[in-house]
């Protein structure tokens, strides 16, 4: 019996040592949301559809809560190769182009409908900024309508006035400026805590982040004001993306597909039920009223006008395509 496992096991391994060696890649995939999250969801998602397309030649571990890097960090890394790819909010990056801020522009688009319009004018202005920082873009997925959380109820601008507000991009700290408000640039895997602490006591986001975060535990108020939809961007290294082969081109691109198709069904799906969430959580979820309405249109054309100026030809030529469709 012995005798025969050995056989049998020497059969094995020199079966195994006659198949073509093949190239086998790891690649790392750094994710700033926390693990739940929708496009956390999506990304890992995607990462598994890779992996199994390519037949393990490439396997992709997905790595949420900004463990490996940083949301903050986690495009550089990807320009720097220090990992091959990576997911995160562009807008984030307002500070380097006013472009990334495309999505972030106020009142310009407030449905779904409406964005994605505004996303396939914009996206080859995108795709030619990310190319020269050495990135390609891979898939794309909406956040739900943006809203204002509050701990207490709030009626028009004056209201706000000293309130420390968590903002993620230049537009949502200049959101609070012109209300106001004192910005505070804080990740969404640490806004649970930093509400607790009172760190921040207000946000702009989705149902879905004040879901996720589970900020009814400290925040007692979102009004529901549609004011943008910000995106997220599965980004790969272009040195990176230009050895892959054709044939896991085209699987990669295929499981792209397939997650910005289901990350936006999601993101649809998820805005009414989150808001539901916050609701059983305790908050009031409600439209925000006419007064308070009027006043954050008012300045959004004042951030509207500020954008335009700092994105230059670039954002005339995004907003002219959008508006003349
Ligand atoms: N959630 C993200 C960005 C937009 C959103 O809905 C956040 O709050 O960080």
């Amino acid at each position: 019996m012995k005798t025969l496992t050995t056989t049998l096991a020497a059969l094995a391994t020199a079966a195994l040592a006659t198949l073509p060696a093949m190239a086998q890649e790891k690649w790392d995939l750094p994710m700033a949301y926390s693990a739940s999250n929708f496009h956390s969801v999506t990304g890992a998602e995607f990462a598994q559809c890779v992996t199994t397309g390519t037949g393990g030649a490439i396997e992709i571990t997905t790595h949420p809560s900004g463990s490996l890097f940083a949301g903050a960090d986690i495009k550089r890394a990807v320009q720097t190769e220090q990992v091959p790819i990576g997911e995160r909010l562009l807008s984030g990056h307002q500070n380097e182009s006013a472009i990334f801020g495309w999505d972030s522009v106020p009142f310009l688009v407030s449905s779904f409908d409406q964005h994605e319009k505004l996303y396939e004018v914009a996206k080859p202005y995108l795709e030619e900024l990310l190319a020269e920082q050495n990135l390609t873009l891979l898939y794309s997925v909406p956040w739900p309508p943006q809203g204002l959380y509050f701990n207490k109820e709030v009626n028009s601008v004056a209201d706000m006035e000293g309130i420390k507000f968590r903002s993620y991009n230049n537009a949502t700290a200049r959101l609070a400026e012109l209300t106001g408000m004192l910005p505070v640039q804080i990740e969404a895997a640490e806004i649970s805590q930093a509400f607790a602490t009172g760190v921040a006591e207000s946000m702009v986001s989705s149902g879905a982040t004040g879901y996720d975060r589970k900020v009814w535990e400290s925040l007692s108020h979102f009004y529901e004001v549609d004011a943008w939809l910000p995106r997220n961007y599965m980004l790969i290294n272009s040195d990176v993306w230009a050895d892959v082969s054709e044939a896991n081109k085209n699987i990669i691109n295929a499981c792209a597909g397939m997650a910005e198709y289901a990350g936006t069904w999601r993101a649809k799906e998820y805005t009414g039920f989150t808001l539901a969430g916050l609701a059983a959580g305790g908050m009031t979820v409600a439209p925000a009223g006419d007064t308070l309405m009027a006043e954050l249109k008012a300045i959004g054309e004042t951030m509207t006008a500020e954008w335009l100026e700092a994105a230059g030809e670039t954002g005339k030529n995004i907003v002219d395509a959008y508006n003349a469709q």
